[in-house]
């Protein structure tokens, strides 16, 4: 049986989607954020990086969430979710997978963290400090997001889903950018973000996996 070690409202919830999309049997072992929004220290007990998700299943111990897709899909997918093998839609559903934490995440992470700095430090530091966050996102991360905000929005023009005309587990990777994105930047001009949203919240699974994983920000 696989047990998801989920993290309350996180990016692990994609992998309950995921599972409940195909309809694969999976125990949650739940763990709380500190009040710093750090994993409590037993998920360093289950894989030494300490962040969710993990997979486990026998003796096996899978971090990071494009490999805990693969792997599912692998193992329990049955062909499914996934674009025939070797298509356009293909290569495309590949660079989702990969593109959603590799590429899409860390501008969003770092303008979260940077947001943050200002409101934690000693107050006579607070108006140097947003001064510079001022400069960072006005030099460096407003374009780039724009840049990634754009590209989703084009991809999913053509049929409303990252890999062609068919729901896939590429759509379940760039929901959680999607969601992060929507609920701290805002969309601006590009509707088949909203719409997309709106798709998969509506999506049965999505709604069962929400049931499983408890409190989200982002649905
Ligand atoms: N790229 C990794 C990111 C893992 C990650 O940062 N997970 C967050 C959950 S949203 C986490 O565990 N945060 C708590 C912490 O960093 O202590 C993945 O997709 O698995």
């Amino acid at each position: 049986m696989i047990t998801i070690h989920h993290l309350n409202n996180s990016r692990s919830q994609r992998v309950l989607w995921l599972l409940e999309e195909l309809g694969v049997p999976y125990e949650v072992k739940r763990y709380e954020r500190q009040t710093s929004m750090q994993a409590p220290p037993a998920l360093k007990a289950v894989h030494p990086l300490g962040k969710s998700p993990i997979l486990t299943e026998g003796d096996l111990t899978i971090a990071e969430t494009g490999a805990i897709v693969t792997y599912i899909l692998e193992t329990h997918g049955d062909d499914r979710l996934v674009p025939e093998r070797g298509s356009r839609d293909y290569w495309n559903y590949q660079h989702f997978l990969h593109y959603a934490e590799g590429s899409a995440m860390p501008p969003l992470f770092l303008k979260l963290i940077l947001s943050r700095m200002p409101k934690e430090a000693p107050f006579f530091a607070r108006p140097i400090l947003k001064a510079a966050v001022k400069a960072v996102d006005a030099r460096l991360l407003d374009a780039q997001i724009a840049t990634h905000l754009d590209h989703w929005a084009r991809s999913l023009a053509p049929t409303g889903w990252f890999a062609g005309p068919e729901f896939s587990a590429a759509d379940v990777m760039m929901s959680f950018p999607i969601e992060a994105a929507g609920s701290r930047i805002g969309f601006g001009p590009r509707a088949q973000l909203s719409a997309f949203l709106a798709r998969i919240h509506a999506r049965p699974a999505y709604r069962a996996a929400l049931a499983r994983g408890g409190p989200y920000a982002y649905a």
